[in-house]
């Protein structure tokens, strides 16, 4: 109850940081608990970088997947920024968790939901079921959707990710399109830092809707648009810049036109990563897609599954590159944070 008190006492403090810059704002919902050390940051204008949880819970398998998360965090904290991590726990959206709490993500993998937009109203009336099920879980992962839409809710400027989901290859037969690109144009106060598009989504269409649905992308110190576990997909992002600043320029000129639409940021994996996994990688993602297709893998499996076969098919390798540019990403992410916090001093 005292918890309870304190979060309430915080929701109704960051309400007057959220709604002190514009005229329509409405306060912020009472099932999102933001921990302490996010909040002070938030209201002191300090730089904060979202971070997601369907990658800890069904993008990496444990114990990687934890220390990996651990990691990021540390990266973002030992640049001067704070790292807010988002899930879904017992009926609050959580932002910024403990160590036992990424601990809990990581591990109890087949009791977490994989919650993208849709999913979030569910998973937090499922807290009030006297017993959860496997079909109606309490807990929940979020993914680039879920985590996009709920940190631009709390103006948090920065997301950083490894992918993002996208356009699934024979989507023209299957309509399988992640919900991620629908919130990335939406997303109107945060922008996202990942890899680029892993290949075993349609990297060309992918871009194509991308463009349909206004969401810039930017080629980060590039202009060939990453294809994750490599830094060339062969197709081009809409513009490039070339530092921090430039990349700080950039939302701020968005920010200030009030285009209220999404920024992607395209991060190449560093090289010495590149070279242990690329055109191997292509022959399991191959080889994940015809089992998929087999097994008549659908909805929100598809991605995990992938995933999972192959980390499995590549026996580590891919999760060591996934694990590299997920890091380097949280370096680029908090250094575009700490520009754009600063030009605002
Ligand atoms: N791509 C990756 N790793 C991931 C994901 C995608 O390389 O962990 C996760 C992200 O959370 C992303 C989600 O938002 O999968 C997309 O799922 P779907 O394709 O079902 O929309
Ligand atoms: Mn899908």
């Amino acid at each position: 109850a005292a918890a309870a008190a304190a979060s309430r006492r915080r929701i109704s403090s960051l309400n007057s940081h959220l709604c002190s810059s514009s005229s329509s704002c409405s306060p912020l919902s009472s099932r999102i608990i933001i921990s302490e050390r996010v909040q002070n940051a938030l209201q002191n204008n300090e730089p904060v970088v979202a971070l997601e949880s369907t990658i800890i819970s069904h993008g990496m398998s444990y114990p990687e997947n934890c220390k990996c998360a651990l990691e990021v965090e540390d990266i973002i904290s030992s640049k001067g920024c704070v790292p807010a991590t988002i899930a879904i726990f017992d009926g609050y959206v959580r932002v910024g968790l403990s160590k036992g709490e990424i601990d809990t993500l990581g591990k109890e993998g087949a009791f977490v939901a994989k919650v993208s937009r849709r999913d979030i109203a569910p998973i937090l009336a499922n807290a009030s079921l006297p017993e959860p099920s496997l079909r109606r879980l309490k807990l929940g992962a979020t993914t680039v959707s879920a985590t996009l839409l709920l940190a631009d809710m709390l103006k948090i400027p920065v997301f950083v990710t490894g992918g993002i989901g996208g356009v699934h290859r024979e989507a023209e037969t299957t309509f399988d399109i992640s919900s991620d690109l629908t919130e990335l144009s939406r997303a109107k106060n945060t922008v996202v830092i990942c890899a680029g598009v892993k290949s075993i989504l349609d990297i060309g269409k992918t871009l194509e809707v991308l463009e349909t649905l206004g969401v810039t992308t930017v080629g980060y110190k590039t202009d060939a648009f990453p294809a994750f576990f490599t830094r060339d997909s062969g197709f081009k992002p809409s513009t490039l810049v070339n530092s921090a600043t430039e990349a700080a320029n950039l939302i701020h000129a968005r920010n200030n036109m009030r285009l209220n639409s999404g920024i992607l940021f395209a991060v190449p994996v560093p090289e010495e990563f590149e070279k242990a996994t690329g055109a191997e990688i292509e022959r399991y993602t191959t080889k994940a897609l015809r089992e998929a297709k087999k097994r008549k893998i659908s909805g929100r499996d598809v991605t995990p599954f992938l995933l999972k076969r192959i980390f499995e098919l590549s026996k580590g390798k891919s999760l060591s590159t996934n694990i590299a540019l997920v890091k380097n990403n949280a370096q680029v992410g908090a250094d575009i944070a700490i520009a754009l916090s600063s030009m605002f001093r």
